[in-house]
């Protein structure tokens, strides 16, 4: 089938999609917009974590069972800084730091967050559009019991410890959808738009704060099918079972849907929870994404949704 397929992204559920993506229609026909709320300053460094997992993960270099970083990663920048007693909390692999200093190089030299990914994407041969939610900062801040971290602070240092109260997302009011963003949710050949199995309120939610994203959401032609994080009534992986109880939420799909009501058609959701309470067009499928085949299966499900939705 023709048309533009645009996939909201973050994190490590969500490039399991996109590379599901990438096997069932041409990378050319693909528009990731990513998280950049995880984004952070670091040693003097640009950080973009969720873009960096995408990049890694679209070109096979990923380190698939950590979820971030490279394959085969070698650690003696870690070792060197660990010597110089330098802050060692943020683990940055030696093949990594290129990523790294090269964007830092880039940025500080003018270059846009949205050029530097393409420009990576492009280096790489990957075929997709891989855009920012945004060339500004937006800083993703959660207020815990043990006080306000910043994103990284939280995910990394604290491993998700603390208690989360509540989530905001700094520079989100100033902050405008980078180039090609609204544009591609838009396009009158887009015919499906999908958020991937990424952490709602972590990882989504930054991107729907970006003024002007969340409207063109609501009011695409293309339908709008979320892929749910929750496979046998707990999220996959990371925070996300944790953070929704904290929040004072069931870890149900009817809690994902409501979180997502107003911008999503339809929720796909894992066949040993069923659709029960969801309220909106779904589909059951399994959504367990282990292998490339699962990746592949579960991309392919989600399309389909959105044809039926799309009717
Ligand atoms: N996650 C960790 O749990 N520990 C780390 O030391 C770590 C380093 C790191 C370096 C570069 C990068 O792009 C990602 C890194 N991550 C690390 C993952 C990062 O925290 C992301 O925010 C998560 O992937 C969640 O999106």
């Amino acid at each position: 089938m023709s048309g533009r397929i645009v996939v909201l992204t973050g994190g490590v559920g969500g490039a399991k999609l996109v590379l599901g993506l990438m096997q069932v229609c041409p990378a050319e026909q693909i528009t990731a917009i990513v998280n950049t709320g995880d984004d952070f300053r670091h040693l003097g460094l640009a950080i973009s974590p969720d873009i960096d997992t995408l990049l890694y993960t679209l070109s096979g270099k990923a380190n698939a069972a950590q979820g971030w970083g490279r394959e085969g990663e070698t650690w003696t920048f870690m070792e060197a800084l660990k010597s110089l007693r330098g802050e060692d909390w943020f683990l940055l692999g030696d093949g990594d730091m290129a990523l790294h200093v090269l964007r830092s190089h880039l940025l500080a030299s003018g270059e846009t967050p949205s050029s530097v990914t393409a420009r990576f994407a492009a280096a790489w041969g990957l075929g997709l559009d891989i855009l920012p939610m945004s060339d500004d900062p937006v800083a993703t801040h959660v207020a815990t019991d043990q006080g306000d971290l910043p994103f990284q602070r939280y995910f990394v240092e604290q491993r998700c410890m603390p208690a989360v109260r509540a989530i905001r997302f700094d520079g989100a009011g100033t902050a405008r959808p980078a180039p090609g963003v609204i544009e591609a949710i838009r396009d009158a050949s887009t015919r499906a738009i999908l958020i991937a199995p990424s952490n709602p309120w972590l990882s989504v939610d930054p991107i729907l704060a970006v003024p002007g994203i969340r409207d063109a959401l609501a009011a695409a032609g293309a339908p709008v099918v979320a892929v749910s994080p929750i496979v046998g009534g707990q999220a996959v992986k990371g925070p996300t079972t944790k953070l929704m109880g904290e929040l004072g939420l069931a870890v149900t799909n009817a809690a994902i849907a409501d979180h997502y009501a107003g911008v999503i058609d339809g929720l796909l959701v894992d066949q040993r929870d069923g659709g029960a309470g969801v309220g909106i067009a779904h589909a059951v499928t399994d959504t367990l994404m282990k292998t490339l085949d699962d990746r592949a299966r579960v991309a392919q499900a989600a399309l389909e949704l959105a044809e039926r939705i799309a009717g």
